[in-house]
């Protein structure tokens, strides 16, 4: 059994961390988080410690490991612009971090990061989790298998967020990175994991609720628009009660990929503990392409450019 500490534990995403924890037959030790609606802790992790204040948990780290129980891992929930510093105090204390996406804002806290994992001999992963989807690993058998040619994706991601979202860590782009990087790393990782490296990036639509543009890869062009704006969605979406719409084609033929989502969080857990999981040199494609799109500046679409965009 390996023991875990877990820091952002009131968030969103801690549910699945947990879950995946706990049923990958490991421990929570201790969790940390600025905000105090934790009781979630319960149904997983009943005797887990809670802190509230990052100096009251570094000492309790501490004296767990001069009592002599080592922390294996420490999992990373936090806003994305943390990240860094949250996996620089896992590896400083001898664990190794799984971190969620994006590892990281810019390509630079890679390198900072890998000078660390040297310094420390400890790993960092990040949680990836479609390229563990059943339908995008099918994906990328059948493009392996195929031979080289260009394919033509259509990448259309709309998923509605309130208010809130914008007055929220997420709708800064200084600490989310904007919605092509909160949003649209899943897609660029699992596009360019299938379809190979990134030639050209053209950017349509930078806006603080959408973005669009395309991508050239070495075996796909990606017409992409991504937008958490419900305004968005098509009519005879919205007729159907529905506040999202997702749909990947490639040469017209659409991917089904809506399924599936539920526990790949525990699947990714179950890799990293096999020593399989995804680390710096998998996560580096995808931070540098959303890098890209966020210091672009948006070109008028012609030619080539996603449906929605006008
Ligand atoms: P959230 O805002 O709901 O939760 C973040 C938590 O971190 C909050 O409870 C907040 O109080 C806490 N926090 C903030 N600063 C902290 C600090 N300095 N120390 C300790 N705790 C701190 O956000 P979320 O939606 O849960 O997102 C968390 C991370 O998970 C983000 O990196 C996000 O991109 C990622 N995420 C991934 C997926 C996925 O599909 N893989 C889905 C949602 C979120
Ligand atoms: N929701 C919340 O209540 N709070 C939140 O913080 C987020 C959602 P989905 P996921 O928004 O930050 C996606 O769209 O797939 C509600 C991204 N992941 O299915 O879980 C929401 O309003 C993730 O990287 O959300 O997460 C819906 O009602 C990104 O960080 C419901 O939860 C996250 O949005 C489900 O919403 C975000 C993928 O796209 C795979």
């Amino acid at each position: 059994m390996k023991n875990f500490v877990l820091i952002g534990a009131a968030g969103y995403i801690v549910p699945r961390h947990l879950a995946a924890i706990r049923d990958t037959g490991n421990d929570l030790l201790a969790a940390l988080d600025k905000f105090d609606s934790v009781g979630i802790l319960d149904s997983y992790f009943p005797t887990a410690h809670f802190f509230t204040e990052f100096e009251r948990f570094d000492r309790h780290l501490d004296k767990l490991k001069r009592k002599g129980t080592a922390i294996d891992y420490v999992s990373i929930c936090t806003p994305n612009y943390l990240h860094d510093s949250h996996i620089r105090f896992a590896l400083r204390n001898h664990a190794d971090a799984i971190c969620e996406k994006p590892l990281v804002l810019n390509p630079w806290n890679v390198e900072a990061l890998r000078e660390i994992e040297k310094e420390t001999g400890n790993k960092v992963y990040n949680i990836l989790q479609l390229r563990l989807h059943p339908s995008i690993k099918a994906l990328k058998e059948k493009i392996a298998a195929d031979g080289d040619r260009i394919y033509d994706v259509d990448l259309t991601y709309l998923t509605s967020r309130g208010n809130w979202y914008f007055n929220s860590w997420k709708g800064d782009v200084t600490k989310s990175g904007g919605i092509a990087t909160n949003i649209g790393i899943h897609f660029f990782d699992m596009l360019t994991w299938i379809f190979g490296s990134v030639k050209e990036n053209v950017v349509h639509v930078s806006e603080p609720d959408r973005a669009a543009g395309v991508l050239h890869l070495e075996k796909a062009r990606v017409r992409w628009f991504l937008s958490v704006n419900y305004d968005h969605i098509p009519e005879e979406i919205k007729k159907q009660g529905k506040r999202t719409y997702r749909a990947i084609t490639v040469d017209g033929k659409e991917i089904e990929f809506s399924d599936g989502f539920g526990d790949l969080h525990t699947r990714s857990y179950e890799e990293i503990l096999k020593g399989n999981g995804f680390g710096l040199e998998e996560a580096m494609p995808s931070i540098q392409t959303v890098h890209d799109i966020r210091v672009a500046t948006a070109v008028a679409p012609t030619g080539e450019y996603h449906p929605f965009v006008k």
